[in-house]
């Protein structure tokens, strides 16, 4: 490893353990002060490259928030204060299935599994005393994992497009994407407490950040699930988004596939036939979404009956979990294409969240056209994965070289390249860690 590339991973390492909680990471040092379900995960493989068995603690911490139901909250909290909404607006202990930690009452998209396998080849390349924990640790929790899929598929998958169903923008990760902009527009938001954000306190400027308006409708709809004890049938009826999210299932696909891996290495064919079963069935759905005219998924708003038009990163998710070659090959041209990595206007040739071509594009705004490393990491991942090495080199050696600031943002602007919202996020240092590895 050259001297750059040192300083590059140490500065990256400093920053996971400035925000290591003994057993958990923050998302965050100040903007998200507690345990995020996805950052958790990618929290999991920049650990991974540092100690297997810290990497394995986290992904541990994590499921001590894990419902009854098998669903993975999106944040599991600890005491700490300073972000909005807490555990007392969440008021999680309503629902029957709730675990004795505090979470919150919705989930976010599901790349445990896809961590799982990273984790694991690296402690087996590691192997002695790595390897062992590894694989211990996998035959305790490999349940946990299949009852999160089994209830991603059951309770989740139940709309006849086979998406992944979310209830709340937060459930995609991708909170202001454009592609909730129409769901979104629907929802009437009722009488509820009066509360005072956060977020807006902990990043230079308020336009990085959701609108108050977005957050008034965040907040109704947490009401709405409070409302029904957080029950998954009951929310499925009364809640006013209930959107088929493509890349939530893309990542379901992927994840379910690897886990049957992991499965079929401990013995359980069993688990992992019906993991394969479920990942086959996300994956049919999200190529079914595919729009004729453009090539890229789609998104479905299941209250308006509507496709979803939005020219969002989430139009790639095929990349993510796979589909036939020709498809496959097509998206990947499309993406290193003119109107994504190699639009003229872009300040790094690696995906936006929106093409600059949208009339929805705004550079600096969070979901809504900057560039994210947590999500330009996974993209060379998956790229990888699915054969495409050129690709995955090349978007990774971009994406590495917008990291060069050594801020580890949480996002930058596409434009200009300005680093935005949190310095220091956990899950950008952690795939530094990861492309550095
Ligand atoms: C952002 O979301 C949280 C709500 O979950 C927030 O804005 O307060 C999103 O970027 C989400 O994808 C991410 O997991 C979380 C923590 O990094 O922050």
């Amino acid at each position: 490893m050259t001297e750059v590339a040192t300083s590059f991973a140490d500065a990256a390492a400093e920053v996971l353990r400035a925000n290591d909680r003994g057993q958990r990471t923050v998302a965050a040092p100040e903007l998200y002060p507690h345990q995020w379900s996805w950052d958790a995960a990618f929290v999991a493989i920049g650990w991974a490259t540092l100690s297997v068995p810290r990497a394995v603690e986290e992904m541990r911490h994590l499921l001590r928030g894990q419902w009854a139901t098998g669903m993975i909250p999106h944040i599991v909290f600890t005491a700490d204060a300073g972000y909005f909404p807490g555990p007392a607006r969440w008021r999680t202990e309503r629902a029957e299935h709730a675990p004795e930690v505090a979470t919150s009452g919705i989930c976010q998209p599901a790349i445990h599994s896809l961590a799982l396998y990273s984790i694991g080849e690296r402690a087996r390349r590691n192997g002695g005393e790595d390897a062992a924990v590894f694989r211990s640790f996998l035959l305790d929790t490999f349940d946990d994992w299949v009852r999160w899929h089994r209830w991603l598929d059951s309770a989740r998958s139940t709309h006849p497009s086979g998406l992944v169903e979310i209830h709340h923008p937060w459930e995609s990760g991708m909170d202001n994407s454009p592609r909730w902009d129409a769901p979104c527009a629907r929802i009437t938001v009722g009488r509820m407490a009066p509360y005072e954000r956060e977020d807006v306190r902990h990043v230079a400027a308020a336009d990085e950040r959701p609108e108050d308006a977005d957050y008034d409708r965040y907040l109704w709809l947490v009401e709405q699930l409070v409302e029904v004890d957080y029950d998954d049938e009951a929310a499925r009826r009364v809640v006013d988004f209930r959107v088929g999210d493509v890349f939530f299932t893309a990542t379901h696909a992927i994840s379910a596939d690897l886990l049957a891996t992991l499965g079929e290495d401990i013995g359980r064919p069993a688990e992992a036939a019906e993991l394969r079963g479920m990942a086959a069935r996300a994956r049919g759905a999200v190529a079914r979404t595919v729009d004729p005219q453009t090539g890229r998924a789609r998104d479905f708003d299941m209250r308006a009956g509507t496709w979803i038009d939005a020219d969002t990163i989430g139009g790639f998710a095929a990349l993510v979990c796979g589909t036939d070659h020709e498809a496959y090959a097509a998206l990947v041209a499309q993406l290193l294409g003119p109107q994504w990595c190699a639009h003229p206007a872009l300040a790094h040739p690696v995906p936006p969240t929106v093409t600059p071509d949208s009339p929805t594009f705004v550079s600096r705004t969070y979901w809504r056209g900057p560039q994210w490393p947590v999500l330009v990491w996974l993209f060379t991942w998956a790229l990888r994965h699915h054969g495409h090495d050129d690709a995955a080199d090349a978007i990774g050696r971009a994406g590495r070289a917008q990291l060069g600031d050594l801020t580890f943002a949480e996002y930058y602007d596409s434009l200009d390249g300005q680093a935005l919202g949190s310095r220091n996020q956990s899950w950008t240092a952690a795939v530094a860690l990861a492309w550095a590895a």
